[in-house]
């Protein structure tokens, strides 16, 4: 009997352009457009193997060896079931092609990057289930068309798709088929973009991005405001500073959407806070580092951005690194950069 199995992995993405709320909560489809950084650091990433069998009488999932449910119209339900429907058009194209379609599929996902890391992994998580079922059907699907799937299991997935710098166009159909990822630029075109993760608490977020996200858009009065005239023209100013190379502009930009994406959490009612003191604290450093750097007639060094939850993401071109690195140690001298398997140009913990 032949075997049929495949292993993807994808990276987790850090947006600079935040998605926060869904106009169609089943479909995943976004109220704005975002844009992400894809990190291509090996030590975070999520990695999946998926087997086919008849003997396989259902499908089944291991996340980090425990068994998950697959509730029926569930997220994960939702992409395994698309991937099927992908492969049986092949089938249909090919009779020839054994039928994976009919088959029971058995999924094994690990991260290789500890949950202390309080970093999210849904995103790598089903980028990586949607590739690794992509090459297991042998699917002639590209990213962009994978992506549209990665998004009906975690909206912030389908960015994972790409390497480098992603966008998710949140597209206008009703039925979501022009809500996909595509690519800005790759990695290659501005390697000495880093970034640096400041691992503030592993505590397990108070509020729930899909959650949180919905009452922001009930509630919020901001978030029309921030759709409407905010970010369709970061989104142009943010790409054409990735596409220049741009390190100010890209800089002043992630700051300011990740500041009026607090806002909008701020304005949820009741009031979602996801950063704390220490967040805080890195906000006021980076600013004074950017300060001291323009005072002198220099640029902006470094661009500080903060997703659902206090952990600091520092974007930084690769020469400034040792010196933010040195700062942040000097303001929490009890910060030390995990040893392993983080290197010390990837995290460090300020607990
Ligand atoms: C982002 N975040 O763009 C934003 C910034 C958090 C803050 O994408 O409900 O876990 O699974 O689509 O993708 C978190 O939202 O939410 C997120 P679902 P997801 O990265």
């Amino acid at each position: 009997m032949p075997i049929y199995q495949a292993t993807a992995s994808a990276p987790v993405n850090i947006a600079c352009i935040k998605y926060w709320g869904k106009r169609d909560t089943k479909l995943i489809l976004p109220t704005n457009s975002s844009l992400s950084v894809t990190l291509d650091q090996d030590h975070l990433r999520s990695t999946t193997t998926s087997r086919a069998d008849p003997s396989f009488e259902k499908d089944r999932l291991w996340l980090n060896g425990v068994e998950e449910e697959i509730k029926d119209g569930g997220r994960l339900a939702t992409c395994i079931s698309e991937m099927k429907r992908m492969r049986r058009e092949v089938e249909r194209q090919d009779p020839s092609l054994p039928k994976l379609s009919s088959y029971g599929v058995h999924i094994c996902s690990r991260n290789n990057f500890p949950t202390a890391a309080g970093l999210a992994s849904s995103a790598s998580g089903f980028a990586a289930l949607v590739s690794s079922l992509a090459a297991l059907y042998s699917l002639p699907a590209s990213p962009s068309e994978l992506s549209l799937i990665a998004r009906q299991g975690s909206g912030s997935a389908c960015r994972s798709l790409f390497g480098g710098f992603v966008a998710w166009e949140m597209g206008s159909k009703p039925d979501g088929s022009d809500s996909l990822a595509v690519e800005v630029a790759p990695r290659e075109h501005w390697p000495d973009i880093h970034a640096l993760i400041c691992v503030v608490s592993d505590d397990k977020k108070g509020t729930s991005s899909t959650s949180g996200m919905q009452r922001t858009v009930e509630t919020s009065t901001l978030l029309e405001h921030r759709i409407r005239h905010v970010v369709p023209a970061r989104m142009k100013a943010i790409s054409e500073a990735i596409r220049a190379r741009d390190f100010d502009a890209f800089a002043r930009i992630t700051m300011q959407d990740s500041n009026q994406f607090h806002a909008v959490a701020l304005d949820t009612d009741p009031p979602i806070f996801y950063m704390n003191d220490v967040s805080r604290a890195i906000i006021a450093i980076i600013v004074e580092y950017n300060r001291v750097s323009v005072a002198n007639g220099g640029k902006l060094k470094a661009a500080y951005t903060f997703d659902a939850g206090p952990n600091a993401v520092i974007y930084a071109p690769k020469e400034n690194l040792k010196e933010i690195i040195e700062l942040i140690v000097h303001y929490f001298p009890q910060a030390e950069p995990f040893k392993d398997p983080f290197g010390l140009f990837g995290t460090v913990g300020v607990k």
